[in-house]
C-alpha cells in the first residue's frame, strides 16, 4: 500500500502554515507502524495551477493507494475531517501567486459536490478517543484546499482520498507537537481501515 500525504505552504493571511513542517515530520515516520510499503510527504504551493500540476505528476508517477491532504484553516477550533469537496472557488481570493479563479468554479464541468473516500467517521473517532478535538466538516472552504480535494476526487487519484484541515498553532490549545500527534493518528486510522 502506498500513501501520499500533502501539506501546503504559506498563503495571504497565513505567513506560516503548520502543515508545511508537518510534512517533514511525517516523512520520517516509521513505515512499519503505518503498515504501508511507501510513503511520500510533499509540500504543495498554495497556488491553484501549480498545486494541481504537482499533484497530477505525483498521481502519475507514484500511483498512491491513499491520499491524505492536510491544510490550515484559520478559523478551525478542532481538527476538521472534510466530508466533501465542492465545485466552487472564491473568485475574489487570490492564491499565493496572486491568481483568482474568475469562473468561481474548480472545474467547468463536474458535479457540485464529491464525497471524500477516506473513512471520516473512523478518523474522527480515533482522534477523539486520543483526546484530540476533532469533528467531521462539510465545508472545506472555497479556496486552494477545497480545490485540491475536489480535483483529486474528480480525477479518482486513489481509491481513498480525503482532506484534513488543522487549526493554526496557538489556537484552541494546538501546538505543532499536538498537530503532529493528530496527523499520525489520522494516518494510522486511515491505514488500519484499509
Ligand atoms: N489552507 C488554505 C489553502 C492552503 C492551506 O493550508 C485553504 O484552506 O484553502
Amino acid at each position: 500500500m502506498k500513501l501520499l500525504v500533502t501539506g501546503f505552504g504559506p498563503f495571504p493571511g497565513a505567513p506560516e502554515n503548520p502543515t508545511e513542517p508537518l510534512m517533514g515530520t511525517l516523512r520520517d515516520a516509521p513505515l512499519g507502524s503505518l503498515r504501508v510499503a511507501a510513503l511520500k510527504a510533499v509540500v504543495l504551493p498554495t497556488e491553484y495551477a501549480c498545486s494541481w500540476e504537482l499533484l497530477r505528476q505525483l498521481y502519475a508517477d507514484f500511483a498512491p493507494d491513499i491520499v491524505v491532504h492536510f491544510g490550515l484553516s484559520l478559523r478551525a477550533e478542532a481538527i476538521l475531517v472534510e466530508r466533501v469537496g465542492r465545485n466552487h472557488a472564491d473568485p475574489d481570493k487570490p492564491d499565493a501567486a496572486g491568481h483568482m479563479p474568475s469562473s468561481g468554479r474548480v472545474l467547468g464541468s463536474g458535479p457540485d459536490t464529491l464525497s471524500a473516500t477516506l473513512p471520516v467517521a473512523e478518523i474522527v473517532d480515533a482522534l477523539v478517543r486520543s483526546g484530540v478535538a476533532a469533528v467531521p466538516s462539510d465545508d472545506a472552504g472555497a479556496y486552494v484546499c477545497n480545490a485540491a480535494l475536489y480535483r483529486s476526487l474528480h480525477a479518482e487519484a486513489a481509491p481513498c482520498v480525503g482532506f484534513v484541515h488543522v487549526p493554526p498553532v496557538g489556537q484552541a490549545g494546538f501546538t505543532q507537537a499536538r498537530l503532529e500527534e493528530a496527523a499520525s493518528i489520522v494516518l494510522s486510522a486511515v491505514t488500519a481501515a484499509r
